[in-house]
């Protein structure tokens, strides 16, 4: 039997996306024993489950890998400047061998339940194989958008066609010659949407929300883009590191109000004609403080749509009217050309609401519109989902979906009060949801582990936040988001307003990347102030 207070395991890692294979790499590296819960078949997480045509990563690869091994930075070869989600799974398998992760990892094994048992100052799991373990340390790597979010329009389950989540792609589906409907255009939807439309005998798809989208400029890697991202690593991460979100695009210092209406017009033009996030994180450094400069943002945008579709009916029903960022910008390759398309027709749910789902298509308070497929674009219990339906009880019994019922309370995102040893990776009130994920994750597990490897220093074996951090921490993230346009448009995930029954608080950390780390350094390099060690 282990003696009293020692744990089987120095960490238990619930997950095996991103967050997960980073936290266990650095954990091992350490020397801890560790090891990974997953409930699906494999690892990858969110590059795991998405598997609809056309789900690409929306970062710059060479800015979204791991960055702890200069061996597989020079070995790894990408082939596009956005991959596609099973060149991005076989990356993350190839980590997890490469470094001999593997025997570390329990896949399909969910964690059902962990309960902190005060005596010992450990952890207790439990999984849906029923196993059962202890670890001093419990890291969640649930991820932010991983529990798929469908609507609940009756009769759902009558519909006679194949029906499924963006998330939850079966294998083999076959589309070819089919009437598909998509409802959602968000990320996931625009994706879906512009991939399969030329495949289709007819596709609707049921916008309830227009959304900004903005050019991806997808391409090929040549080998002298290698070379040069090879070559100008060191520099790149630098870039991404002193950035609002990690990514490789920084804030043009400039409010936009500062130039003329001319250079104004110019600079989002070069932006736009950009790869990736550039005119969301390069533009303007108001861009998301100023209701004015975003506005001028959001007409340049709308223009463009309107240049881009013909019928001027439908490319009326996708200008979008919420300040630009308030909810996550799509990239896109070709999206609004798909309504020039003579097989994609476009409903707008807010004249036409969704009435019933019926065994043979969907009923729009005007229209029945016959289909053989339909697939929920509809997004994420965001944020908190993942984690709140583990039940996961602290110290006293509370359990942290009850904990977090009027919303998340953390500090820093990372640690939760009452909930000794509980590390969370990109999770609420962190600018990871925000963040080109690999960066920030990788930030994220690096102050978890000097975190841990301070404790160890110390021979503590249990660490909480005290109260006043929390809510210092807590009024900080909502302080945030409330002086940002943010404010101005809550019906986003950011703000759980995707998810019947959440309460419509923001979740994420709206001050970017760069501010957020300094956060985290600042308590670190003050002895971890916040933190109460025993
Ligand atoms: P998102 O961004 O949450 O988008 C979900 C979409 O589904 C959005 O257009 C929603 O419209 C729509 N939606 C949600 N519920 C309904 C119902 N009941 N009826 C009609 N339409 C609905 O999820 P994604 O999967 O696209 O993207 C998630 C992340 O993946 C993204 O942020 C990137 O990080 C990658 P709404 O806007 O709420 O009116």
């Amino acid at each position: 039997a282990p003696r009293q207070g020692a744990a089987a395991l120095d960490a238990v890692i619930i997950g095996a996306g991103l967050s997960g294979i980073c936290a266990l790499e650095r954990l091992n590296r350490m020397g801890l024993r560790a090891r990974v819960y997953e409930g699906g078949s494999e690892v990858g997480g969110v590059w795991h489950w998405n598997r609809y045509p056309g789900a690409r990563v929306d970062s710059e690869i060479h800015t979204y890998g791991f960055s702890f091994s200069d061996a597989l930075l020079r070995d790894w070869e990408w082939q596009e400047l956005f991959p596609t989600q099973p060149d991005i799974a076989r990356y993350l398998r190839h980590v997890v061998d490469r470094f001999g992760l593997r025997r570390h990892l329990r896949l399909g094994t969910p964690v059902l339940a962990a309960t902190f048992d005060e005596a010992e100052a450990l952890w207790r799991i439990e999984t849906g194989t029923g196993e059962r373990v202890t670890a001093r340390y419990l890291i969640a790597a649930t991820g932010t958008l991983s529990v798929p979010q469908l609507p609940d329009y009756p009769g759902m389950s009558d519909f006679s066609g194949e029906s499924f989540h963006t998330a939850r792609w079966p294998a083999g589906v076959e589309l070819g010659g089919k009437r598909v409907g998509v409802i959602g255009t968000g990320a996931s939807g625009v994706q879906v949407i512009q991939t399969i439309a030329p495949d289709v005998a007819h596709l609707t798809v049921f916008q309830r929300t227009p959304t900004y989208c903005i050019p991806q400029r997808n391409r090929p890697l040549t080998d002298a883009d290698r070379r040069e991202i090879r070559r100008d690593w060191t520099r790149i991460l630098a870039t991404c590191r002193e950035s609002y979100g990690g990514f490789i695009h920084t804030f043009d210092p400039r409010s936009g109000l500062a130039v003329s209406a001319a250079e104004r017009e110019a600079k989002f033009e070069e932006l736009w004609q950009k790869a990736g996030f550039a005119f969301w994180f390069g533009n303007f450094a108001d861009l998301m403080m100023s209701f004015e400069v975003n506005e001028h943002a959001c007409d340049f945008l709308r223009r463009k749509i309107l240049a881009r579709v013909h019928d001027p009916e439908t490319a009326r029903r996708l200008l979008p009217s919420h300040p630009f960022g308030t909810k996550r910008v799509p990239l896109e390759n070709g999206y609004y050309e798909t309504y020039n398309r003579g097989n994609v027709a476009l409903v707008d749910l807010r004249e036409t609401p969704i009435e019933w789902i019926t065994p043979g298509g969907i009923r729009t308070s005007r229209d029945e519109h016959p289909l053989d497929v339909i697939v929920y674009a509809t997004g994420f219990d965001a944020g908190t989902g993942s984690l709140s339906r583990i039940d996961i009880r602290g110290a006293g019994g509370l359990s942290l979906a009850e904990k977090w019922q009027a919303g998340p309370k953390t500090f820093l995102g990372l640690l939760v009060g009452g909930f000794p040893n509980l590390f969370i990776v990109n999770g609420p009130h962190n600018a990871a949801a925000l963040c080109n994920a690999g960066r920030c994750i990788e930030q994220n597990v690096d102050w978890i582990v000097r975190c841990i490897e301070w404790m160890r220093r110390q021979g503590a074996t249990r660490v909480v936040p005290t109260p006043v951090a929390e809510e210092e921490w807590t009024r900080h993230v909502l302080d945030v988001a409330d002086a940002s346009v943010l404010a101005a448009m809550r019906d986003s995930w950011f703000f759980g307003a995707n998810t019947p029954g959440k309460p419509r608080v923001v979740t994420i950390y709206a001050a970017g990347a760069r501010e957020y780390r300094q956060h985290c350094e600042a308590v670190a390099n003050a002895g971890f102030a916040g933190l109460e060690l025993s």
